[in-house]
C-alpha cells in the first residue's frame, strides 16, 4: 500500500517513510499547498487542510500539523509554531524561556489520514522539557531544545528511538490502529 504524503517538511517526509514501512506501507511525498486556518486546535487545522486537498481531487494522502506546547508559556507557541520557528526560532524561545523554573512542555502531532474514502484524524502527544541550551545535529525544527527524558535532546537520538518515543511516531500508532480497521 502507498500512501500520499503531504507536506514542505522534509524532516516529517524521513520520519513517516521510516514509521510506515515498519507496518509495510510506502509514502509518496507531496508537495500540495493548502491554508491553515487560525484556530487554537490542531485537529481543526488539520480537518480543514483535508478538505481542501480532497476538492482537489486528491486521495489517500496523509497531512500533518505538528507543535510544541510550553506550560510556563500558557501553550504558546503551539499552533502557531511554524511561524514561531521562522521568526524567533529556537534561540527566541530559549530567551523567552531564560531564568523560568518551570520547563515543562509538550509536543503534539495531528495527522489527518484519507485512505479507501474514509478520513481518520489522530492526535499523538510526547511529554518532556524545554532544554536550557541547543543540543544535538539529528531531527529538525524544535527537536534540538525539546527533551523527553529531561537530558538528552530529540535531535541527540537517532531518528528510529525518536519515532518510537516521539509525538509523531504515537500518532502513527493510533494511525494505524484505526487503518487496521479499514484495510
Ligand atoms: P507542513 O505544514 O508543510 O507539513 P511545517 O514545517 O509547516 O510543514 P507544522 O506546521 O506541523 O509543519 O510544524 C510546526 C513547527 O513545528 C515547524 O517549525 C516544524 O519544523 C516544527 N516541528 C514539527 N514537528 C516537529 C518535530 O517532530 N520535531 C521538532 N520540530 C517539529
Amino acid at each position: 500500500m502507498i500512501i500520499k504524503v503531504i507536506t514542505s517538511n522534509p524532516g516529517k517526509v524521513k520520519e513517516y517513510k521510516e514509521a510506515l514501512s515498519s507496518f509495510g506501507i510506502d509514502i509518496e511525498h507531496l508537495r500540495i499547498p493548502y491554508d491553515e486556518i487560525q484556530t487554537s486546535e490542531l485537529t481543526e487545522v488539520v480537518r480543514n487542510g483535508m478538505d481542501q486537498i480532497k476538492a482537489k481531487g486528491v486521495t489517500d494522502f496523509i497531512i500533518d500539523d505538528s507543535g510544541i506546547f510550553i506550560d510556563a508559556l500558557n501553550g504558546f507557541p503551539g499552533v502557531f509554531s511554524a511561524y514561531v520557528q521562522k521568526t524567533i526560532g529556537n534561540r527566541g524561545i530559549l530567551v523567552l524561556m531564560n531564568n523560568e523554573d518551570n520547563r515543562k512542555a509538550n509536543f503534539q502531532c495531528c495527522i489527518g489520514c484519507n485512505l479507501k474514502g474514509k478520513d481518520i484524524i489522530v492526535l499523538g502527544r510526547c511529554d518532556g522539557s524545554v532544554l536550557e541550551n541547543e543540543k544535538g545535529n539529528e531531527g529538525f525544527g524544535y527537536d534540538p531544545i525539546f527533551s523527553h527524558d529531561g537530558k538528552r535532546s530529540l535531535a541527540e537520538i537517532p531518528m528510529k528511538e525518536k519515532n518510537m518515543i516521539s509525538h509523531r511516531g504515537n500518532a502513527v500508532k493510533l494511525l494505524m490502529n484505526e487503518i487496521k480497521k479499514i484495510i
